[in-house]
């Protein structure tokens, strides 16, 4: 029995899986809500509350269950870090990467030591969410002349759940600085933008290591997994052939291919592909685009209907009117985005959504087609070609979603786990203890436990001219 901490940006779980005869069971011990606080000095993660909930979650799977745990592993949403002085306690409360500090982050950073150089070496386009962006924004902070280390938010917790400290690979390769080919830190740009090289004298470890004893529950050990939860979910794709395209869909959607080696030009970067750390020296070649963070901010104004009475509706909606690009900045704050939306399609002459399952009509087809828009760019930087497209995550459960992707891709949609990050967690561990070896093994017992469900692409003339209004609508912001 293992047991997987799966935090992500709205909600934290703890989750319970067993593996019988290559099967895997995985039941939710606990769910808590993940709330970030603003302050006047900015955005900022409740660190404590989450180490507090997850614990509390631990301390219930392992109460409740049966037989003694065999490891726990943790991962989380990329790109944030805290500091730790040099007594190992934290300094401050770690940033959200939604803080806006970082806005000019990126062009300091390109000054600096050159994007295409950055790129070239760690994979990483410029984004302000980065670590790299993060850091530059702190220069002169006192908090980082305090600081002896950096740790990623999940290695965070793994400190304060064993007292011991081990950074995993997928989630350094958030930071974007951390070297693609040799997965060490990528001392030279780390110098080039002047970030105190103290803060990374250490090694980056592999999923699987075994990291130390629960203080609180000493016979259970904690292992590395894909600390990374889209590396996690990635790892749990049920693909049966090596080539596949897939979107971890939630609050982001991150649209790609598995690839062997990096794909490291111009146009790569100049198009926002990520080049991620994947499980087994795996590339994760993928663009972070907005996903049902859009759906998820309506919901929130609207006092929270079930989301499956919002999608119904959205399915009745007449079809194809207005569209908007999901990653238009606009989309970024949290504030007011039914407005934000209509204001979107108003602004480029498009019939503006005037109820609910309007709204979330307008959402998921405009996602649908971001979605179409960057498999295809990725397609064509890669140089594959995929016969099928993945949907794993909360984006999985939404069937409107899933026939929209298959219908504007004119793929086959492959639909699930919902619970991707969670499974790859706990299969990552059940092969670290030896009962299972390859990742292909590793996804066959993906597929056998939780079949995916299959939505058949329906082209037709109203979905390309609907594609070709959205690639104008990208033209004209003049943003990819
Ligand atoms: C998804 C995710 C993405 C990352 C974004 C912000 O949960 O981890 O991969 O780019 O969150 O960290």
């Amino acid at each position: 029995m293992f047991l997987a901490v799966d935090l992500g940006a709205e909600s934290g779980r703890v989750l319970r899986g067993s593996l019988r005869d290559g099967r895997l069971t995985v039941r939710e011990v606990r769910r808590f809500v993940n709330r970030p606080v603003a302050l006047p000095q900015g955005l900022h993660w409740d660190v404590l509350a989450l180490f507090a909930d997850l614990s509390a979650g631990l301390d219930a799977a392992v109460s409740e269950s049966g037989s003694p745990a065999d490891g726990v592993g943790i991962d989380a949403w990329g790109n944030d870090f805290a500091l730790l002085d040099r007594d190992g306690r934290l300094i401050g409360n770690p940033w959200h990467y939604r803080d806006p500090r970082t806005r000019a982050s990126t062009a300091l950073v390109a000054a600096r030591a050159g994007a295409g150089a950055i790129y070239r070496t760690t994979g990483t386009p410029p984004l302000p969410i980065n670590t790299a962006s993060q850091l530059v924004a702190m220069e002169g902070s006192p908090q980082l002349e305090m600081a002896r280390r950096l740790v990623m938010l999940p290695d965070l917790f793994g400190y304060w759940l064993t007292g011991r400290l081990a950074t995993e690979q997928t989630i350094a390769s958030t930071s974007q600085l951390l070297d693609v080919a040799t997965r060490t830190w990528a001392v030279d740009v780390i110098d080039k933008l002047g970030i105190p090289p103290r803060l990374f004298d250490f090694e980056v470890v592999p999923a699987g290591v075994r990291v130390g004893g629960l203080r609180a529950h000493p016979g259970v050990p904690l292992w590395t997994v894909a600390g990374h939860d889209t590396a996690s979910a990635v790892a749990a794709v049920p693909a049966a052939a090596p080539t596949f395209g897939y979107i971890s869909s939630g609050t982001w959607s991150l649209v790609g291919l598995e690839l062997t080696a990096p794909v490291l030009t111009d146009a790569a970067m100049a198009a926002g592909f990520s080049n991620e750390a994947g499980v087994d020296g795996t590339i994760r070649f993928l663009r972070n685009g907005t996903g049902l963070w859009l759906l998820q901010r309506c919901r929130a104004a609207w006092d929270s209907p079930p989301y499956a009475d919002l999608v119904a509706a959205a399915a009745d909606a007449p079809a194809f009117r207005g569209l908007v690009d999901p990653d238009d900045p606009r989309f970024v704050s949290p504030a007011d985005m039914p407005a934000r939306i209509a204001a979107s399609c108003r602004e480029t002459g498009q019939p503006v959504p005037d109820d609910r399952a309007a709204v979330v009509r307008c959402i998921l087809e405009s996602l649908a087609c971001k979605h179409r828009w960057t498999l295809e760019r990725a397609e064509e930087l890669s140089g594959l070609r995929v016969d099928v497209v993945h949907i794993v995550g909360g984006g999985a459960a939404n069937p409107l979603l899933c026939q929209l992707t298959a219908d504007l891709t004119g793929r086959p949609v492959l639909a699930g786990p919902v619970e991707a990050t969670a499974v790859g967690n706990l299969l990552t561990q059940a092969r670290a203890t030896g009962a299972l070896t390859s990742l292909t093994e590793l996804r066959d017992v993906v597929a056998r436990s939780l079949p995916p469900r299959r939505f058949e692409p329906h082209g037709s003339d109203a979905v390309e001219t609907a594609y070709t209004r959205f690639c104008a609508l990208l033209d004209s912001g003049d943003r990819i």
